[in-house]
C-alpha cells in the first residue's frame, strides 16, 4: 500500500486563495522563527541558555500547520521543533525567551516546563509533554470531547517520525480511526530520532503508509514547501471540520541541524548529506517564491531582517528584565490545591522557610 499524494487528496488550491498580505505575514514568521531559533543557539553557545531544539529546516509544515487551523479555538498539540506553529497560533517572541530563561512570567509554566515543551492555554496550545507521543492519545481525547459536544473545532497534533514507534501513537490513530474524529496527525519525518535513521525506524517507505491500517487516509507531501503543505495540511484541517474523519500527513523535512543543543551529530551523520539538505532549505525557497510574485526584492528582505532582529533584541531584553521564579514557589501548580499530593507537600519542611503552598491558599 502506497500512501497517497499531495494530488490524489487535496481537492482544492488553498495556497491560491491565500492574499498577498497573508503571504507576506507567513514569510514574516517564517523568518522570525528562524532568527529567533539561530539567537537561540548562539545564547546556549555562549552558555546563556541550558537547552534548545530546533526547528530549523522544518518551518514549511509547521507554519502551514499554524495557518490552516483557527487560532485560539482549534487544539494544538506541539512537537518540541515546532516553533513556527505556535508564533503563528499566539506566542509571543518574548514568550519564548521567558520559557528558555525559566522566568516567573514565563506564560507555558511560570519557568518550571523544559525550553521547547511550548504551550499557550489561552490559544488552546496544549503543553508539550517529554514522553514522545504522549500528545497522540491526549490530542485524540480532546477530538473525542469535540465530536461529542458536536463542535466544529479540530484538534492537531505533530510529532517526529521516531516518535511513531511508540504505542501511544498506533493507539491513538486506531481510536481516531474507529470513532471518525476531528483529528489531524502530522508526522514531521527528518529521517532521524536523535541518531537513528529511518530505516531503522520502520519496515515502510515512511508513516503515511499506515493510515490505510487505521482507517484514514495517509498523505506524503513536501514538508519544505510551504505550498504544498499548505494545500495538505488545510484539506485535512477542513476535511476533520465537516465530520469527514481523520488524517494521518507525513511531511518529508530536514532537521538541518544536530537533534538538540545536547547532540553532536557529526559522529553519526555525514557533513555532505546536510549540506545536500540545505538545498531543500524551506525559508530560501519562501524568499524564492515571494521574490517572482514580486511581493518581496532582496532591499525588502534585508530590511525585514533588520527589523526582525530588533524585534528579537527587544524581546530577549524583555525576558531578561523579568524576574525569576521564587525557590519557595517551586511546587505551586504540581498538585491540585487539597489533592493527596497537595497535602503531602504542605507537610514536608523547607529549608529556610516554609513552602509557599503551606502559607498560601492557591
Ligand atoms: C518515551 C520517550 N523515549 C525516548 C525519549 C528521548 N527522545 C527525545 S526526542 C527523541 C527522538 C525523537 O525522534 P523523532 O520522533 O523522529 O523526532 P525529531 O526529534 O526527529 O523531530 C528521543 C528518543 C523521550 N523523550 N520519550
Ligand atoms: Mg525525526
Amino acid at each position: 500500500m502506497n500512501a497517497s499524494s499531495p494530488q490524489d487528496f487535496v481537492t482544492h488550491d488553498h495556497a491560491a486563495d491565500l492574499s498577498a498580505e497573508a503571504l507576506l505575514r507567513a514569510h514574516r514568521l517564517m523568518l522570525l522563527a528562524r532568527k529567533l531559533d539561530e539567537r537561540c543557539w548562539i545564547l546556549h553557545r555562549q552558555g546563556k541558555i541550558a537547552f534548545h531544539i530546533s526547528g530549523i529546516g522544518q518551518e514549511a509544515c509547521q507554519l502551514a500547520a499554524g495557518l490552516a487551523l483557527q487560532a485560539g479555538s482549534d487544539y494544538y498539540f506541539p512537537h518540541y521543533r515546532d516553533l513556527v506553529t505556535v508564533l503563528t497560533l499566539g506566542v509571543r517572541p518574548v514568550d519564548i525567551f521567558l520559557s528558555t530563561y525559566g522566568k516567573a512570567t514565563d506564560p507555558s509554566s511560570g519557568g518550571r516546563q523544559m525550553p521547547n515543551h511550548y504551550n499557550l492555554a489561552s490559544q488552546r496550545i496544549v503543553t508539550v509533554s517529554s514522553p514522545t507521543a504522549t500528545q497522540v492519545p491526549q490530542c485524540t481525547g480532546v477530538a473525542f470531547a469535540i465530536k461529542l459536544r458536536g463542535e466544529p473545532l479540530v484538534a492537531m497534533c505533530a510529532l517526529g517520525e521516531g516518535a511513531t514507534s511508540q504505542g501511544d501513537w498506533h493507539e491513538g490513530l486506531n481510536w481516531a480511526g474507529i470513532h471518525k474524529l476531528p483529528f489531524v496527525c502530522m508526522v514531521e519525518n527528518n529521517h532521524y530520532a536523535i541518531s537513528v535513521p529511518l530505516e531503522k525506524q520502520m519496515a515502510v517507505a515512511g508513516p503515511a503508509e499506515r493510515g490505510y491500517a487505521y482507517g484514514m487516509p495517509g498523505v506524503a507531501f513536501d514538508g519544505n514547501d510551504f505550498f504544498e503543505s499548505y494545500n495538505v495540511v488545510k484539506e485535512a484541517v477542513e476535511r476533520a471540520r465537516r465530520g469527514e474523519g481523520p488524517s494521518l500527513i507525513e511531511a518529508h523535512t530536514t532537521r538541518l541541524t544536530a537533534h538538540s543543543s545536547d547532540d553532536d551529530d557529526r559522529t553519526y551523520r555525514d557533513r555532505a548529506e546536510i549540506e545536500a539538505q540545505k538545498q531543500r532549505d524551506p525559508l530560501p525557497r519562501l524568499n524564492r517564491a515571494l521574490i517572482e510574485r514580486g511581493l518581496l526584492d532582496e532591499a525588502a528582505l534585508r530590511r525585514l531582517e533588520q527589523e526582525i532582529l530588533a524585534e528579537i533584541d527587544q524581546a530577549q531584553a524583555d525576558a531578561l528584565a523579568a524576574p525569576y521564579p521564587q525557590a519557595e514557589e517551586a511546587l505551586v501548580g504540581v498538585f491540585e490545591a487539597g489533592s493527596v499530593g497537595d497535602r503531602a507537600v504542605r507537610s514536608w519542611s523547607w529549608p529556610g522557610g516554609r513552602l509557599a503552598s503551606q502559607s498560601k491558599e492557591r
